[in-house]
């Protein structure tokens, strides 16, 4: 199709408002800022090293330190790259003047982002990981950026009260839209407003988002899975159990042969996931006793559970919806499973049920910490 046919980001936003006549506005407006932010790290993540941007963010330097500063933390502990700190400021700068927001929550800060006082507040909460997949940036792999939108309260909306955390630990049912850009060969942006999924391409010559996937539908069956298999001895019986069965190939229980995919970069194996199937899986695991799962779920896992479910997928903590718990904490994190519905449908029947037990199974030190016998 010429490229002059098809909608813009902003065409179709409107589109979709025409069958909402109540609508304000605010909500286009607040999509539309969010995707500026994409475009801006996109640009960001296009130079590279000739724009300075790649390596670690280094601490401040204290005064009288004779040591070179080092590389600075997040909330999560993870080493924050120049990147993570850079888009995390175009997340910021986007969307707080707009009037669209009563606060934010990102990956990069411990605490939310309540609205300068100069700028007048808004109905949503805007959740985000303004670079998920960093620690690809020095090697030039595929990154992304994911945001949640989710409803505040009327009261704080209005500024009658202030915004608290609890304001943001809302069920991913919850979620007025979601979506991720993708900054690989292409710069995509695959949002969902609650009805489907769309995908649109960066049209580089306009600076435009382009609708290029109307519609995007998860195949329900696959022969691709995705893990992190160093962490294999951490796994709890039914993962690996699925694992099993998978590499086991034509000869074992499933009959067919698999392939395996690892991008570290949660939203490109989403991305592939979206467009020809496969099954991702961050597991809960033993690997740190302090913390059931890598990825988080306000920002990493609904977003993305919402878009799987949207588009025909499905996505779970391993034992049921992910978009159905109940948060607890900003940066609470959460073993995620999403993809190909029938796959990930078998990992959790998995989980139900009971396993033969190996005699190994009851020697080693890790027994006590398997799904099996937990309640
Ligand atoms: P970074 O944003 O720190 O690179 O982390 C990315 C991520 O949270 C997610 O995108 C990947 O699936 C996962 O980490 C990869 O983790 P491994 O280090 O276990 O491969």
């Amino acid at each position: 199709m010429p490229l002059s046919q098809r909608s813009t980001l902003t065409q179709f936003l409107i589109e979709e408002r025409r069958r909402y006549p109540e609508a304000s506005g605010d909500f286009n407006a607040l999509i539309l800022d969010v995707a500026l932010a994409c475009k801006a790290i996109a640009r960001s993540v296009a130079f590279g090293e000739l724009g300075g941007v790649t390596g670690n963010h280094l601490a401040p330097r204290a005064a009288g330190m004779a040591t070179a500063p080092l590389a600075s933390v997040n909330a999560q502990g993870k080493v924050q790259k120049k990147l993570d700190v850079i888009s995390n400021e175009m997340f910021l700068r986007a969307n707080e003047w707009g009037g669209h927001l009563a606060g934010m929550v990102s990956e990069e800060m411990a605490e939310p982002y309540a609205i300068p006082a100069n700028f007048p507040r808004g109905k949503y909460l805007l959740v985000f990981d303004p670079l998920d997949g960093s620690s690809n940036i020095d090697v030039n792999v595929s990154m992304g950026s994911i945001f949640s939108v989710l409803r505040a309260p009327a009261e704080v909306a209005s500024g009658h009260r202030k915004l608290t955390v609890d304001d943001f630990l809302q069920p991913g049912t919850e979620q007025v839209a979601a979506g991720y850009a993708i900054y690989g060969p292409t710069t995509m942006f695959m949002l969902t407003v609650g009805s489907g999924v769309h995908g649109f391409t960066l049209d580089p010559n306009l600076g435009e988002f382009k609708l290029t996937h109307p519609d995007v539908m998860v195949p329900t069956e696959t022969q691709e899975f995705a893990i992190n298999a160093s962490n294999s001895r951490f796994w709890e019986p039914p993962v690996k159990r699925y694992v099993d069965e998978c590499l086991a190939g034509k000869t074992g229980p499933r009959g067919k042969d698999f392939n395996m995919r690892w991008i570290a970069s949660m939203v490109a194996e989403a991305h592939r996931i979206l467009m020809r199937g496969g099954v991702f899986l961050y597991p809960r695991d033993t690997k740190d006793p302090s913390t059931p799962g890598r990825l988080r779920l306000l920002y990493e896992a609904n977003p993305i559970g919402l878009i799987m479910e949207q588009a025909g997928g499905r996505a779970s903590t391993g034992r049921g919806p992910v978009l159905q718990v109940q948060p607890q904490g900003l940066h609470q994190p959460i073993g995620l499973v999403f993809g190909s519905k029938m796959e990930v449908q078998r990992i959790e029947q998995y989980h139900d049920e009971p396993l033969p037990l190996k005699r190994a199974d009851f020697e080693t030190p890790l027994f006590t910490e398997r799904s099996l016998f937990r309640s």
